[in-house]
């Protein structure tokens, strides 16, 4: 065996395992810099914007709205006829069938729900 060779490997074993500590070390602190930037585009993700839609059916006791609407972007929903629940279900009196609307909507309950609309 060549001894220059053993020497040699030794002292990049030693390099690489000190070279590790110093990169387990800095690693900890670049962690927790990730974990603060992750928070601001969850944040921004959740913004609302009305969408256009038209009013098909409206189900007064039930709360409900049919709607066809434009793509709900905060919903990831593409467009579509459907019906949602209301919110503000005494709201849905100012309304008919045919109503060109802009429309907010969010997850309630788990489930997609009107939470403002407004007659264009
Ligand atoms: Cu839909």
């Amino acid at each position: 065996m060549n001894p220059g060779k053993t020497l040699a490997l030794a002292l990049t074993i030693v390099a690489a395992s000190t070279a590790s500590t110093a990169f387990a070390a800095g690693s900890k602190d670049g962690h927790n810099m990730h974990g603060m930037d992750s928070q601001a585009p969850a944040a921004s993700k959740h913004a609302s914007q009305p969408v256009p839609a038209e009013i098909r059916k409206i189900d007064a006791s039930a709360g409900k709205v049919t709607l066809k609407h434009g793509p709900i972007e905060n919903l990831g929903m593409s467009a579509m006829t459907m019906a949602f629940p209301v919110k503000d279900r005494a709201s849905l009196k100012n309304f008919k069938e045919g109503d060109a609307v802009a429309v907010t909507f969010d997850t309630v309950d788990g489930k997609p729900t009107v939470i403002d609309m407004q007659r264009k």
